[in-house]
C-alpha cells in the first residue's frame, strides 16, 4: 500500500542507531533474504539445515564472535550483533541458534575462560566457519537446575577423565568442537572436547516439531580421556556457564523481535491484498486493532533490545536485565506469530507463510537459554529479594 509504514519507521528505530550498526543491519538482512529465505520453508520442511555450509557465509560476513575482540572476530558493539540476530531470526531462529551457539556460546566460553593456547588453536578457524562449536551443559534431567548436572570429569593422572550425557545440544552432531560443562572434586569446570575424540558420541534428535532448520543432539561421554590442558583454566563453578548464557540470552531478545516482525509483514500485507465479505482484510477494525497491538508489542521490544544493547555496549548489564529482555520478547514475539496466523488463517497452516513455522520455533526460544518461568524467577528475585527457585 502507498502509505503504509513498517513498524520500524512508526517507532523511528533508525534515529537511534550509528551508520555502522544501519549498515551491518542492512547487510545482514539482504544476506538473509537473497542466501537464506528462498530455501527456509524447505529446510525446515525436510529437518535439514547446511550447517557447514553457512557457517563458512556467516563467517566471511564476520557474523561468528562477532562482539569478542581478537583471534579473528569482528569486536563489533553488543548492538549491532544484537542487530545481526534480529535480522537472522527474521529469517529462521534456527539460523540465529546456530550463530548463537557458535559464537556466545561456545566462542564466548573459550574466550572469556581459555588459556591462551585455547584461544589461538579454536578461535580463529571459529569465527570463520570452519570449526563448528557446541554448548553442552543441559542434560536429560536437568535443564533449568544445572546444577545438578551428573556429567563428571575424573582426574586420571594429567588426564581427565568424561563420563555423562548432554541433552538438547544445539549443533552437537555437526560440531568439530564441544565445550562440556561437569562436575568435578573443584566444583563445575568447562572442557574443550574435540568431537574425534574417542568415547565421544553425537546422536542427533529427531522428530522435533520446532527448530526444525537446527541441528540437535545428544551428547555421550564413555570414559572420554582429555588431556590435561583441555579444562578451561579460569572457570571454576556454575556463574562460568551461567555467564555465558547472559551473552546468547542477549542475542535472542533482538532475535525474536525479528521473528515477529517477520510475521507481521506477512500478515499485513496479506490483509491488503485478501478480499473478504468485497473489501481487503485490513479495512476491517477488528483487523487494524490485531495490527496496532501487535506493532506496539514489537516496536516496545525494538526499544526494549536497544536499550539493553546499550548498557551492554556500557558494560552495565545486569543479569537479571537480560531476564527482562528475554522473558518480554520472546513472550510477545510468540504471541505475534500466532496472532499473525489467524490473520494468515488457513493459508497460515503452510509453509508458504512464515507466521506457524515461526511459533512452532519460538517454542524453543521461550524454552531455550531459561524457559519464561527461570526469568520469572529471576526477575522475581531481584524484585523482592527472595530466591523461589527451591
Ligand atoms: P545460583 O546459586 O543462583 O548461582 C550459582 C552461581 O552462578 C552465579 N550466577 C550467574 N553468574 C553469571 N550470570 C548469571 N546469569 C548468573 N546467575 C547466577 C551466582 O552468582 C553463583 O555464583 P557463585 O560465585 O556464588 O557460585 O544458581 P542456581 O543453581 O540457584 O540456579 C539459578 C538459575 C535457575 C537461574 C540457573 O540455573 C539458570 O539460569 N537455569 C536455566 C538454565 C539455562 O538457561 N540453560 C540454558 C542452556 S544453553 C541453551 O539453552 C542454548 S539454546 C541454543 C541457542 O541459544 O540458540
Ligand atoms: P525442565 O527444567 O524440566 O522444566 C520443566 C518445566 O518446569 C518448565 O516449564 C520450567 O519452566 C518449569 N520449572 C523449572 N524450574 C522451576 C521452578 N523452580 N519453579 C517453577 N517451575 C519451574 N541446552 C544446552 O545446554 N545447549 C544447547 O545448545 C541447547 N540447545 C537447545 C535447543 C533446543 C531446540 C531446545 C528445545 C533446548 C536446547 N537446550 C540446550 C536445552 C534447554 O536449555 C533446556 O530445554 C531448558 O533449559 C529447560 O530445561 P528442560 O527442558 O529440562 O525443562
Amino acid at each position: 500500500m502507498a502509505n503504509s509504514q513498517s513498524v520500524d519507521e512508526l517507532f523511528a528505530i533508525d534515529s537511534l542507531l550509528d551508520d555502522e550498526e544501519r549498515q551491518i543491519r542492512d547487510t545482514v538482512r539482504k544476506f538473509g533474504n537473497e542466501r537464506i529465505r528462498p530455501h527456509i520453508a524447505d529446510w525446515f520442511e525436510e529437518g535439514t539445515v547446511p550447517a557447514r555450509e553457512l557457517a563458512k557465509e556467516l563467517g566471511s560476513l564476520g557474523l561468528l564472535g562477532m562482539h569478542l575482540e581478537g583471534y579473528g572476530c569482528a569486536g563489533t558493539s553488543a548492538t549491532a550483533y544484537g542487530l545481526a540476530c534480529l535480522e537472522l531470526e527474521a529469517i529462521d531462529s534456527g539460523i540465529r541458534s546456530l550463530v548463537s551457539v557458535q559464537g556466545s556460546l561456545a566462542m564466548f566460553a573459550i574466550w572469556k575462560y581459555g588459556s591462551e593456547e585455547q584461544k589461538q588453536q579454536w578461535l580463529p578457524g571459529m569465527a570463520e566457519g570452519s570449526l563448528i562449536g557446541c554448548f553442552g551443559l543441559t542434560e536429560a534431567d536437568y535443564g533449568s537446575n544445572p546444577g545438578g548436572m551428573l556429567t563428571r570429569a575424573k582426574r586420571d593422572g594429567d588426564d581427565w577423565i568424561l563420563n555423562g550425557s548432554k541433552m538438547w545440544i544445539t549443533n552437537g552432531p555437526v560440531a568439530d568442537v564441544a565445550v562440556v560443562w561437569a562436575q568435578t572434586d573443584d566444583k563445575v569446570r568447562g572442557f574443550v572436547v574435540p568431537t574425534d575424540t574417542p568415547g565421544f558420541t553425537a546422536n542427533t534428535v529427531k522428530k522435533k516439531l520446532s527448530l526444525r532448520a537446527s541441528v540437535t543432539g545428544e551428547l555421550v561421554f564413555d570414559d572420554t580421556r582429555l588431556p590435561a590442558d583441555a579444562m578451561l583454566p579460569e572457570a571454576r563453578g556454575l556463574s562460568g556457564p551461567l555467564s555465558c548464557l547472559n551473552e546468547a540470552r542477549f542475542g535472542i531478545i533482538f532475535g525474536a523481535m525479528g521473528a515477529a516482525r517477520d510475521c507481521l509483514e506477512a500478515a499485513v500485507e496479506y490483509s491488503q491484498t485478501r478480499n473478504i465479505f468485497d473489501k481487503p482484510l485490513a479495512g476491517y477494525q477488528l483487523t487494524q486493532a490485531k495490527i496496532a497491538n501487535m506493532a506496539l508489542e514489537l516496536g516496545k521490544g525494538e526499544l526494549l533490545a536497544i536499550h539493553l544493547g546499550r548498557l551492554k555496549d556500557a558494560g552495565e548489564l545486569k543479569p537479571e536485565q537480560v531476564s527482562i529482555g528475554k522473558l518480554n520478547n520472546v513472550r510477545e514475539a510468540i504471541d505475534i506469530a500466532r496472532e499473525c496466523r489467524t490473520i494468515l488463517a488457513a493459508n497460515g497452516i503452510t509453509l508458504e507463510y512464515p507466521a506457524l513455522r515461526h511459533a512452532n520455533n519460538l517454542e524453543s526460544v521461550l524454552t531455550y537459554e531459561g524457559t519464561s518461568e527461570v526469568h520469572q524467577l529471576i526477575v522475581g528475585k531481584a524484585l523482592t529479594g527472595i530466591d523461589a527457585f527451591r
